[in-house]
């Protein structure tokens, strides 16, 4: 087995409630500082419960990518950003019946009891129809990590534009491996923190279109919907979301866009 990357997992709770995760890809010579930061992440949030797990990962199954584009919408007001949300899905093959489902999930709580799902919906990209296997859980995208020339890229790439904020920096690494999967057509996103109304949705050909005021502020609720399209096999894209190593070895351009 070719085994020159390790999978490094951190994820901390207080009382049970989850406060904060965060994961990589690195090579042995790097864990020891990956793990010092992930660690120091951690405790800033005063954590009961933390865990940090290591895994060797094959490189004969390790799947490379590059991040999409991203490309900055200016919207002033919620409804201006959910109608080019909707566009944007639209425009990736999603039907209007679909897209309205998921954002109506994501604004209601799309767990059960109107509550925030730990990981995504995976919705049928025609009918609309959730197919999550786990209403609460949900379909969590893991295993992914950049290698030190992509992670350096994308902080530049970001703080050229004002946007270094570890939501953004790994929001694009999860949008990378969504769209990397098979049958998956769009990515639709947006925080369940109160304090950060911005959103995106991520396509092929449209790359990463940033939101701002996907929710108004103080709303606790958000989430994550992957469309795919039909005929999909389901357990093949869960394995490989939440499964298969991802390295990200590449960023992609900015497009600023007014509007
Ligand atoms: N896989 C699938 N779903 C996830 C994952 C994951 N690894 N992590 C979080 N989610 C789901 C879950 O339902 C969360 O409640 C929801 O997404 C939001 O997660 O360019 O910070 O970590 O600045 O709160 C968007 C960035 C920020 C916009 C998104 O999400 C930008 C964010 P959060
Ligand atoms: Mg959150």
């Amino acid at each position: 087995m070719g085994s020159s990357y390790l999978s490094i997992r951190m994820h901390a709770s207080r009382s049970g409630v989850h406060l904060t995760g965060a994961e990589d890809l690195v090579p042995p010579s790097a864990i020891d500082d990956c793990a010092r930061l992930l660690l120091q992440r951690a405790l800033q949030h005063h954590p009961d419960s933390l865990k940090l797990s290591v895994d060797p990962v094959s490189t004969d199954e390790m799947v490379t990518g590059t991040l999409p584009d991203l490309h900055l919408a200016q919207v002033e007001d919620v409804a201006t950003a959910r109608q080019r949300a909707m566009a944007a899905l639209i425009g990736a093959g999603v039907t209007q019946r679909a897209a309205a489902t998921a954002l109506q999930a994501l604004s209601a709580g799309a767990a059960p009891g109107g509550r925030v799902m730990r990981g995504a919906m995976l919705i049928d990209a025609h009918t609309g129809e959730r197919c999550e296997p786990d209403r609460t859980r949900g379909v969590r995208v893991s295993h992914f990590g950049w290698d030190a020339k992509a992670r350096n890229d994308c902080r530049e790439l970001l703080r050229h534009h004002g946007l270094d904020h570890f939501r953004t920096f790994e929001a694009l690494a999860i949008a990378a491996k969504v769209l990397a999967a098979d049958g998956i057509l769009a990515e639709l996103c947006w925080s369940d923190d109160p304090d950060y109304t911005t959103g995106y949705v991520a396509s092929r050909h449209g790359g990463y279109l940033r939101l701002p005021y996907l929710k108004e502020a103080g709303d606790p609720l958000g989430g994550r919907a992957f469309f795919f399209s039909p005929g999909t096999d389901l357990q093949t894209l869960i394995a490989f979301l939440e499964q298969t190593p991802f390295l990200i070895s590449a960023v992609g351009g900015a497009c600023p866009e007014i509007s």
